[in-house]
């Protein structure tokens, strides 16, 4: 049974999933249950969408609530693990903590087409934006720049547009790690380049990517995964990506409902949705700590698509830039968003075209010219 708490300044007693301390539950029902003022108590029901999937994940209706996580994190198929490169440990770590940092993965010469490929289209945008124009996501512009300047801050779906971007993110080496976390075949669901550039990127507050996914896409359950590919250095100067570890176990639901121009607003300037009221994410700091995701280029980090994270602003001299790339399980394909005003975001920033849904691939080495 999940009980939910009503109100804007709430928060629910959520040690429950990620304790069996019965002890800490009390304390914390009692820290922030009904006595506390924070609002009535009742319980939640999931409801159905037109096309009959069940909303497990119920969310942007003007209720604060922690509800446990429904899907497992590492996948089975019929009962059996898949194989691939990630030893047990390291899937051991993914699994209780909801990501890893992987060091030395692509080699400088495999990067290189990459960061090359990637400037370019960065100069060349840049070049082009007019005095008058502040770029942001839309329908019709797959690239934002930071607010008010020229600076590129992401390029939405570049493995859609630059063929050297296409190819790494068919790499044998994140297909394999994907597929063996997922037990599926995967497509990828969204790609996106943050810039995070010297002196003028700005961080993204905390947030989760699956509820917003789940949201405003349609994305029914936790069967997904961000890896993310380091182009340049990331250190906390720089701005690396940061995540509060086991966070991944519950789900923390928007209160706000979505508006129509969260699609242009929430990528370009402080993301509100997707994030944690702040008394959750107080607590859930105070039991997990903060952690870093540091490394060099050719690094990658995974992580649950649920699992909540940031970055700070880069105020360093060195540009940070990376590469996000979210796979879905084939089983976990896009149906109309739970909680949202549309049928659909544009492509370049939710997959559901059949040219873009379809097993990827892998690439067996990136250096040949084949593929
Ligand atoms: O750039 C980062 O490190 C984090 C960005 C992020 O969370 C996102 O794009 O969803
Ligand atoms: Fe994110």
């Amino acid at each position: 049974m999940s009980f939910i708490i009503k109100g804007r300044n709430c928060l629910a007693p959520f040690h429950r999933y990620l304790t069996s301390t019965r002890q800490f539950a009390r304390a914390s029902v009692k820290l922030y249950g009904q006595g506390q003022g924070h609002g009535r108590i009742r319980q939640l029901s999931t409801a159905a969408t037109a096309e009959g999937v069940e909303d497990l994940y119920p969310s942007r209706a003007g209720i604060c609530e922690v509800l446990p996580r429904k899907d497992p994190v590492i996948w089975t198929h019929k009962g059996i693990s898949a194989a691939g490169p990630l030893t047990n440990e390291e899937l051991n770590h993914y699994n209780q903590r909801g990501f890893l940092v992987l060091h030395d993965i692509f080699t400088t010469e495999e990067m290189k087409p990459v960061q090359d490929e990637i400037n370019l289209f960065k100069t060349n945008a840049e070049h082009n934006i007019s005095e008058d124009e502040d770029p942001t996501l839309t329908a019709d512009s797959n690239f934002l720049t930071e607010p008010n300047t020229k600076k590129l801050r992401g390029i939405f779906a570049p493995h859609m547009h630059l063929p050297s971007v296409n190819r790494l993110t068919r790499s044998v080496k994140l297909i394999s790690r994907a597929k063996q976390i997922l037990a599926d075949d995967v497509y990828i669901h969204q790609s996106r380049v943050n810039m995070h550039q010297a002196l003028v990127g700005n961080g993204h507050h905390w947030h989760t990517d699956f509820e917003i996914f789940h949201s405003e896409d349609g994305m029914p359950r936790m069967r997904g995964l961000t890896m993310v590919v380091m182009l340049n250095i990331n250190t906390p100067q720089q701005g690396s990506l940061i995540v509060v570890p086991e966070s991944h176990k519950i789900f923390i639901p928007t209160a706000k409902s979505t508006s129509l121009d969260s699609l242009e607003t929430n990528s370009k300037f402080k993301i509100q949705y997707g994030a944690p009221d702040e008394a959750i994410l107080s607590e859930l700091v105070d039991q997990h700590g903060i952690e870093y995701c540091n490394g060099d280029p050719g690094s990658v980090i995974i992580f649950d698509l649920n699992l909540v994270h940031a970055n700070q602003n880069n105020l360093s001299t060195l540009d940070r830039t990376n590469l996000f790339v979210v796979y879905n399980s084939m089983e976990n394909k896009l149906v109309k968003p739970f909680n949202a005003p549309w049928d659909r975001r544009p492509e370049h920033m939710a997959a559901r075209d059949k040219k873009w849904v379809q097993p990827l691939q892998p690439i067996e080495n990136l250096l040949s010219e084949e593929n």
